[in-house]
């Protein structure tokens, strides 16, 4: 498992997090340009693995930094019922480090149609959720490459909790294309690569249409051949009946093999490849009691699989989506 626990670096995180504006909302483009000031100044364990992460990736498709400071629970507010935040709040420790982390990787990025086109989402479960929602809760989110139709997919899917599910049953999986690849056989990977499928859209990309159909399509595997990065959403992709359905429930069989779960905890930071996987969230028990399983997610663009096109982007700009066709 790739963890990096950073207990021993408590102290100077914080201090870091103390010199960014105390209301991050306010002017977002600021806050991410104080945060990357202070990515600079990471302590050099920190700096260095994601550094890494960021050039080469790693087997397992995710970082998991552990163990930053989290404020205390009765200094935490409630867990959020409603989305997005209010821009007056004030910053909280795990947005703080999703900041600076994610400026150390690369730009935040807000994508417009998807919840009012906020950079900073809080991931909370909420009563009746739809089943492809973050908020669902009693029902297994299933699998899922963040936005694998979008053109500028995100790179980097951040998720920092703020507070875990009281009974600690919800897990984060990741399911990794380059130790799932090797489960696969010559016929199956030649089958998905470079092969675009029909491929659905999370319903905040329908235009308000209920159902617009498969109005995108993925190539489950792309990119270097002995290497390829991975388009996969167990819900969304509608691969053609025969081969192509075959070879699909091949690879899902094979993601299924080699997926890790991660239990997040208050203090937790996980950061997802999410060129390389499929990631997925086991169900569990809300109470409603204020005290909810909280997370903070953002995403991050780099310029790695060309998803800054301009050349003149920003963290904290906010894009509008274009089907990949
Ligand atoms: O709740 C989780 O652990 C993951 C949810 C998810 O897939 C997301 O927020 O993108
Ligand atoms: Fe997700």
């Amino acid at each position: 498992m790739a963890i990096l626990d950073v207990t021993e670096h408590q102290d100077l995180l914080l201090s870091l997090t103390s010199r960014l504006p105390a209301v991050p909302r306010q002017d977002l483009y600021g806050f991410l340009d104080a945060a990357h000031k202070l990515a600079q100044e990471l302590p050099y364990e920190v700096s260095d693995t994601l550094d890494a992460f960021n050039q080469v990736g790693n087997e397992d498709g995710y970082l998991l930094l552990r163990g930053l400071p989290v404020e205390p629970e009765d200094e935490l507010p409630t867990t959020p019922t409603s989305t997005p935040a209010p821009v007056e709040r004030g910053r909280l420790n795990m947005e703080a480090f999703l900041a600076i982390i994610g400026r150390r990787l690369g730009l935040h990025t807000g994508y417009a149609e998807l919840r009012s086109g906020t950079v900073y989402h809080d991931v909370y479960p909420s009563p009746g959720a739809h089943h492809l929602s973050s908020e669902t809760s009693e029902t297994l989110l299933e699998f899922h490459t963040e936005m694998a139709y979008h053109t500028l997919q995100p790179n980097y899917v951040l998720l920092a909790c703020s507070r875990a599910d009281h009974e600690r049953k919800a897990q984060t999986l990741v399911g990794s294309i380059r130790k799932a690849l090797r489960l696969l056989d010559e016929e199956t990977i030649d089958r998905l690569y470079d092969a675009k499928q029909p491929c659905e859209v999370d319903v905040a990309f329908r235009g308000g249409i209920e159902d617009p159909g498969a109005i995108a399509k993925v190539k489950p595997l792309y990119g270097p051949q002995e290497d390829p990065l991975l388009g996969y959403d167990r819900e969304l992709l509608k691969p053609h009946e025969g081969a192509d359905a075959e070879a699909v429930a091949k690879l899902s069989q094979a993601l299924d093999d080699v997926t890790e779960g991660v239990f997040l905890t208050p203090g937790d930071l996980l950061i997802i490849d999410n060129f390389r996987t499929t990631h997925a969230r086991t169900p569990f028990s809300p109470r409603w009691d204020g005290k909810d399983r909280w997370l903070h997610r953002v995403y991050i663009r780099t310029n790695s699989q060309g998803q800054l096109p301009t050349g003149g982007e920003r963290a904290g700009d906010v894009i509008t989506f274009t089907p990949r066709r």
